[in-house]
């Protein structure tokens, strides 16, 4: 009898979240879910904030180097909101059971990815340009299209951090502007930074669809609305243009115009360098997570103050 009882509890649960889905409701924390639409949010929402996380090295690095005090205060303040992306999104990927702590653990046991693109250096001032124009600008096409995402605080999370990522991809293109504007020596950085990140920029999308094991799923559960595939093509579009503006050359002589699908095609992309990378082999992987669990133990009094407080507030 029992048994029955629960088998019931059950079938009205998963047909509420099949009607909040056929409905395009957002489905909250407290509601019933299944098992593997947990498990896949988890998954890439914990990545996405290990990735705002880790994003924050390789222009942390310039804070101290940016060639005015207004490009500091701007750099600075792109790489706080960063830090705030993180803590949102690590927000809200605990409210599907799991803490903070194990999402760590995951990423320092290698268990968890993040972005291919932060496993590449920056090795000047340029850099910083292509980072905010090219990562941040692809990161928006991705992120706009999760705002309706299935996952009530992941979509949420997104509305606000897509406002601040428009602001990151305008200092990166302010950067690479004046850059044209100037020296030949400007301008062969500026082109030789965007030769360097415009392949892993196009790989942040993922692989293409025909080989995205996880796609099938994301559609079905609307986490994903658009593929790896129609964003990469997105951002191409819209970059390519900007690019012409100032002056700069996309570095693929394969990219053309296709009237037909009205977008551009391009030439083959490197995955197996993408494949190499997020396996833990691209150029910085292991400086990345060196310093992550160094700054990481570091930290670990501070989190045992916060714990003390609580547990005394909870006595009290
Ligand atoms: N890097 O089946 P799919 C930012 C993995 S935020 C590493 O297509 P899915 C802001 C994937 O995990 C950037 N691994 O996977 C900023 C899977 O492996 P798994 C982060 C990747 O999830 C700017 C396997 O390949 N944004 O930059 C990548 O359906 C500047 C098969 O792939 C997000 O995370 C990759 N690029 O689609 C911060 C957005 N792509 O897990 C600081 C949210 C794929 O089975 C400075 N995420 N893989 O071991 C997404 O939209 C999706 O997860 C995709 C991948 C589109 C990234």
């Amino acid at each position: 009898m029992e048994l029955k009882e629960d088998i019931n509890i059950q079938n009205v649960a998963m047909s509420i979240f099949d009607r909040k889905m056929e409905m395009d409701e957002p489905i909250e924390p407290k509601d019933h879910m299944p098992d593997g639409y947990r498990k896949h949010l988890i998954r890439q929402m914990s990545q996405h904030a290990h990735s705002e996380v880790i994003g924050m090295q390789p222009e942390g690095n310039w804070i101290t180097r940016a060639p005015s005090l207004r490009a500091k205060q701007i750099l600075l303040a792109k790489i706080q909101d960063e830090c705030g992306h993180g803590l949102y999104l690590y927000s809200a990927t605990e409210t599907l059971g799991i803490s903070r702590a194990e999402m760590i653990a995951q990423l320092h046991s290698g268990k968890a990815k993040y972005s291919n693109i932060f496993n590449y250096p920056a090795l000047n001032w340029a850099d910083v340009g292509a980072i905010g124009w090219l990562v941040d600008g692809a990161a928006i096409v991705n992120q706009v299209s999760l705002q309706r995402t299935s996952y009530g605080p992941y979509s949420r999370a997104m509305v606000r951090i897509c406002k601040e990522e428009s602001f990151h991809q305008r200092q990166g293109y302010e950067i690479m502007t004046k850059m044209m504007r100037g020296t030949k020596e400007q301008r062969e950085m500026a082109q030789d930074a965007m030769n360097r990140w415009w392949w892993p920029s196009l790989m942040m999308f993922g692989p293409h669809d025909s080989d995205s094991p996880h796609t099938g799923d994301a559609f079905k559960w609307k986490i994903k609305r658009q593929s790896n595939d129609e964003l990469r093509a997105k951002f191409i579009d819209k970059t390519v243009q900007q690019a012409e503006v100032i002056g700069l050359t996309v570095p693929d002589k394969e990219l053309r115009w296709n009237e037909e699908k009205k977008h551009y095609d391009h030439g083959p992309i490197n995955w197996a360098e993408f494949y190499k990378v997020i396996a833990g082999f691209g150029p910085c992987n292991n400086q990345r997570m060196e310093h992550h669990k160094k700054i990481h133990a570091e930290g670990a009094w501070v989190r045992e103050a916060a714990e003390a407080h609580r547990a005394k507030h909870q006595r009290q």
